[in-house]
């Protein structure tokens, strides 16, 4: 997982400078939340060795949304796991339930700087990955 670092965030922020990428006041993405089976082949947890373990995986794709701030974001979310899952910001008192094979939008104003967490309120955070929402001014 790609966590954005100060050094990255600024040169993400210079090169939307030189190309003048982001001037409308709407932005849209698409989430996709995918859940992706995996098999550990041998994993040894204190001292015990297990084999053949099935791991599961949720991801948001893409994991990162950048805004600019003013802008109104509208973001379609497809949730495309077998069972339901959330899309939650705190800062942003965003907290969505999607099914499973459902779509959701959510619209809000990101009126607030930063980098703040997109997360699965239903899943533990190991099992369902963050994201993150990156407000920039
Ligand atoms: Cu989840």
């Amino acid at each position: 997982m790609m966590k954005i670092n100060k050094a990255m965030f600024a040169g993400l922020a210079f090169g939307m400078l030189l190309t003048g990428a982001v001037h409308a006041a709407e932005q849209k993405f698409t989430v996709v939340i995918n859940a992706y089976d995996t098999t550990i082949p041998e994993l040894n947890v204190e001292g015990v060795t297990v084999k053949n373990i099935r791991a599961f995986n949720v991801l948001n794709e893409p994991e990162a949304l950048t805004v600019k701030k003013g802008n109104t974001v509208k973001v379609t979310i497809e949730n495309k796991s077998p069972i339901s899952e959330g899309f939650s910001i705190d800062a942003y008192g965003i907290k969505e339930v999607i099914k499973a094979g459902e779509t959701k939008t959510v619209s809000f104003k990101a009126d607030k700087v930063g980098a703040f967490t997109i997360w699965c309120q239903l899943h533990p955070k190991n099992i369902h990955l963050p994201g993150s929402l990156n407000v920039i001014d």
